[in-house]
């Protein structure tokens, strides 16, 4: 078998062709986009006829994701940490019900908010829902767990859940793969009614079976080899200890450390030589309960090491007789916010901390800004200049995608910017509350992620707000996806119910400043609602296209 040198998310994405995949069912986010990206452009996957269309939003993947399953094929749905928020119905209801083709859900967290506007830990969601969690320690384990996964995911009738982190997404390391695998044929389960149907007589069924079912996970846990717990060795050359079974404890080793998915990594890099402490690594939860208790009991002192939210260090309290000194997170003894790192992980260790990663005096700080000649410049400068000149008391309610940097300089054209689709429903309420004029912007790819039900919630109270869906034909922030929206907008606001006269569409170029502005205006005056649609193509995605058309005819 080969030898790759993969992003974490390539590992994963591969993993699933190799496990014999059908379909890819996502929304982007950093720092999961790349997985379905990969899947998209290999050659392979191509030739399987894998689906890979990017969908609407993350509910609508993971439901698809499910029909797949539902069909028995094996089926991954990716997402980033708030993604999961959107899917949360669908998620936490596939575990009521259950799966027939293997299905793994990729939550990709960012702890950091490196581009992320909240930094939860989605193992949480795994604990919620009551399913398994894998979380990877490198790019190698992520390969592993999703190969290996599919089968599990059969074997035990419910989906899985991957978490991995920015760091694990974006960072490369060798990885083996493993040989191909054919896709299942549609096979649908014999009875399907009993499990997919969730009226309350038969949710409360499937809620038993789920409930029984965390014996087996329990057991998965301790059994897995993924969970292992290393004990001092004297330093071999460069290796970390091995794996140990430990029969004796003598409450005289002192700390003990739990180090969970990547802190797994850092940990290794800080004792190249092997470990001074035991060390209970984990990687699949639920929490591994004997391993963990064979760890405290030879210890007077345990170290949480996870990236995110004290989630372990948590559980590891309620578990714990008093008396065992547990540091974490949650003590100080490690930052409580952002992510672990080689460095503070050694702090936490007491070991000397030198400056390994610090950012190389090269690289130069700047702040982020819309590229120039975007089109979000030229709504923002029309409406900045009408709000200036009439309506001082405007307050725009914004969303995320590019046009989200209107809030800085030079710009500073936003008042808010929340979840995606939260512009159009705080224009809505602002509105209601008498804030005149109330204005949303929202880019075409967030409005039919989530703002569409909210235009349909203004339509149905006739709120008097303005739109404006700032249109780029594409999903620029997270790299020039393609968009649900494009070509349909016009169309969907006026089947929601918008007066066609109040829809209005301009190209947001310099030429038209003058006729944005009237309209920005217009618009404003109408007591009702109303939206604008700017509409000109990222510049970034036409330069590609541009490009890739010249090579072409080469
Ligand atoms: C729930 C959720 N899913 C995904 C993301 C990642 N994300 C941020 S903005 C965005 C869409 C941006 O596209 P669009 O609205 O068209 O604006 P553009 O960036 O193209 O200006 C996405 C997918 C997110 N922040 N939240
Ligand atoms: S990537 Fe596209 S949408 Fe985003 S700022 Fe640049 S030109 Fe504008």
């Amino acid at each position: 078998m080969k030898k790759h040198l993969f992003l974490g998310d390539e590992a994963i994405a591969q993993a699933a062709i190799d496990a014999g995949l059908s379909g890819v069912y996502s929304y982007p986010g950093t720092p999961s986009t790349e997985i379905t990206e990969y899947i998209q452009s290999s050659r392979l996957a191509q030739e399987r006829k894998i689906f890979s269309k990017w969908c609407s939003n993350e509910k609508t993947a993971v439901e698809t994701a499910l029909g797949m399953s539902y069909a028995g094929k094996r089926v991954l749905s990716c997402m980033k940490h708030v993604g999961l928020n959107v899917a949360a119905d669908a998620f936490m209801n596939v575990a009521m019900s259950g799966i027939n083709g293997g299905m793994i859900i990729v939550t990709a967290d960012d702890p950091s908010m490196h581009s992320s506007q909240n930094e939860q830990d989605n193992r949480v969601y795994g604990n919620f829902a009551q399913i398994p969690v894998f979380e990877p320690s490198n790019q190698q384990e992520a390969y592993d767990m999703v190969y290996e996964g599919y089968d599990l995911s059969e074997k035990w009738g419910y989906p899985i859940l991957l978490r991995i982190t920015t760091r694990m997404a974006h960072s490369r390391a060798g990885v083996q793969t493993r040989e191909l695998k054919p896709q299942n044929p549609v096979q649908v389960e014999e009875n399907a009614q009993s499990k997919y149907i969730l009226l309350p007589a038969i949710a409360r069924k499937r809620y038993k079976v789920l409930l029984d079912k965390q014996k087996e996970f329990l057991e998965a846990s301790e059994n897995s080899k993924y969970n292992q717990l290393f004990t001092p060795q004297p330093p071999k050359g460069g290796v970390a200890s091995q794996p140990h079974s430990v029969k004796s404890p003598s409450g005289d080793l002192g700390v003990g450390i739990v180090a969970c998915g990547i802190a797994f990594n850092y940990l290794q890099e800080n004792y190249p030589n092997g470990f001074e402490h035991p060390v209970l690594k984990i990687s699949q939860y639920p929490l591994p309960k004997k391993k963990l208790l064979q760890l405290t009991e030879m210890c007077d002192e345990i170290l949480v090491l996870e990236d995110g939210f004290p989630v372990v260090e948590e559980q590891l309290k309620g578990y714990l007789s008093v008396g065992l000194k547990i540091r974490g997170r949650l003590d100080g003894t490690l930052n409580r916010a952002g992510e672990l790192n080689p460095d503070n992980v050694r702090k936490a260790l007491g070991l000397e901390v030198t400056t390994h990663y610090a950012v190389p005096e090269i690289v130069e700080s700047r702040p982020p800004a819309l590229c120039a000649g975007c089109g979000h410049r030229d709504v923002y400068q029309a409406l900045n200049d009408v709000i200036k000149e009439e309506y001082k008391a405007a307050r725009v309610f914004s969303d995320i995608g590019c046009y989200t940097l209107g809030a800085l300089p030079p710009f500073r054209a936003i008042d808010s910017c929340i979840d995606m689709g939260a512009s159009i429903t705080m224009a809505r309420g602002a509105s209601e509350a008498g804030i005149f004029p109330a204005i949303a912007v929202i880019g075409d790819s967030t409005f039919t992620h989530s703002g569409m039900t909210g235009l349909l919630d203004c339509v149905n109270a006739k709120a008097n707000v303005l739109i404006i869906i700032s249109d780029n034909e594409t999903t620029g922030m997270t790299g020039g996806q393609e968009s649900a929206a494009t070509g349909h907008i016009y169309n969907i606001c006026k089947g929601i119910g918008v007066e066609p006269e109040h829809i209005r569409e301009i190209v947001p170029l310099k030429k038209n400043y003058k006729e944005m502005k009237a309209m920005v205006r217009e618009e404003i005056e109408y007591q009702g609602v109303s939206v604008i649609i700017p509409c000109r193509e990222c510049i970034q995605t036409y330069a590609r296209k541009v490009k890739s058309a010249k090579k072409e005819s080469k």
